[in-house]
């Protein structure tokens, strides 16, 4: 939201205008140059704006889904974590993602046969090609099949073991995102795996989000097991705190920090910012405030 009372002559003229993310009691506040694109969608207002500190930056109702300068920590650590440790993976399925960013790294391992992504919301797939074109990069891939509906939808059609991840990188549970962060969602997402299959989601920030973050690990756990889901950490400057988290449930045996050599040696053509074998082992090494809040019980 603007801060209308420093505006001069519209958003587009502007020089000292800030973004502001409003949350119950924090808020975080970038500013910009303008805003490049606004349009109100039917779930949601999508907008673009040009930040000085972060380049071009994607939100939806009002809340930052991602900028140009940070969004390489979120895209390869929700990719590269699953995709390093999978013994084999073919299919992978992206609920979400509109912004093209997580397609981007999973694209990047030639062995897939198919990526699925299901995001209902075509506006953001059309702003972000638009304006966010490093992130939007790989719309074009041939193994991309791009499906503009319900995620939720999308698995509960989905046949039994039909793929080896899921990645559910939706929005907060708010809005469209909000039957994500469902047992029913989860249950159906556990089905369509196949033996071996991960699934991995953004899990919101234990620091800002507590009581979705302990709810949806229990239920995590409820469905894939006590043992096969763990959490893992990333540090991303414009989310709420700061501290986000990730989800990593197994089907089949977890080993959530055993990277695969294959996949390992792959890294170099990767060109990455954040993901390393290190960081991957690191990232899973939690706070104690966090640990007793996920403790199983
Ligand atoms: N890549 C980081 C950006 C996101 S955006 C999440 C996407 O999920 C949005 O494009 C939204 O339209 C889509 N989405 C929401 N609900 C559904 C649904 N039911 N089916 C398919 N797609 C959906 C993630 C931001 C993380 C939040 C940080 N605060």
């Amino acid at each position: 939201r603007d801060e209308k009372s420093s505006e001069e002559g519209g958003p587009m003229r502007t020089k000292n205008v800030w973004f502001t993310e409003r949350n119950d009691n924090i808020a975080l506040s970038l500013k910009h140059d303008g805003k490049l694109y606004e349009q109100e969608s039917e779930f949601q207002k999508v907008e673009v704006y040009k930040t000085f500190a972060y380049g071009n930056m994607l939100t939806l109702d009002g809340m930052v889904m991602t900028t140009e300068k940070d969004e390489y920590v979120y895209h390869e650590m929700i990719s590269h974590v699953p995709m390093q440790t999978h013994p084999d993976p073919k299919r992978v399925l992206i609920i979400g993602g509109g912004d093209g960013g997580t397609a981007r790294e999973i694209l990047k391992y030639e062995q897939l046969e198919e990526v699925v992504m299901v995001e209902i919301d075509e506006k953001v797939v059309e702003a972000s090609k638009e304006f966010l074109p490093s992130i939007a990069a790989s719309f074009d891939h041939p193994k991309l099949n791009l499906k503009i509906e319900d995620g939720i939808k999308y698995v509960n059609e989905a046949a039994d073991e039909s793929f080896d991840i899921v990645l559910v990188d939706s929005t907060d549970p708010v809005g469209p995102g909000e039957g994500l962060f469902t047992a029913e969602f989860y249950t159906q997402v556990h089905r369509i795996l196949k033996k071996d299959g991960i699934m991995v989601t953004q899990s919101e920030s234990p620091r800002f989000n507590e009581k979705v973050f302990v709810e949806i690990y229990d239920c995590y756990r409820g469905i894939f097991g006590k043992e096969n889901v763990h959490c893992y950490l990333v540090h991303i400057p414009t989310y709420p705190t700061g501290m986000w988290s990730f989800s990593y449930s197994a089907k089949g045996d977890c080993s959530p920090k055993q990277v695969q050599e294959k996949a390992q040696a792959l890294l170099p053509s990767f060109d990455l910012n954040y993901y390393n074998p290190e960081i991957h082992q690191a990232a899973f090494v939690l706070p104690n405030f966090v640990q007793k809040m996920i403790q199983p019980k």
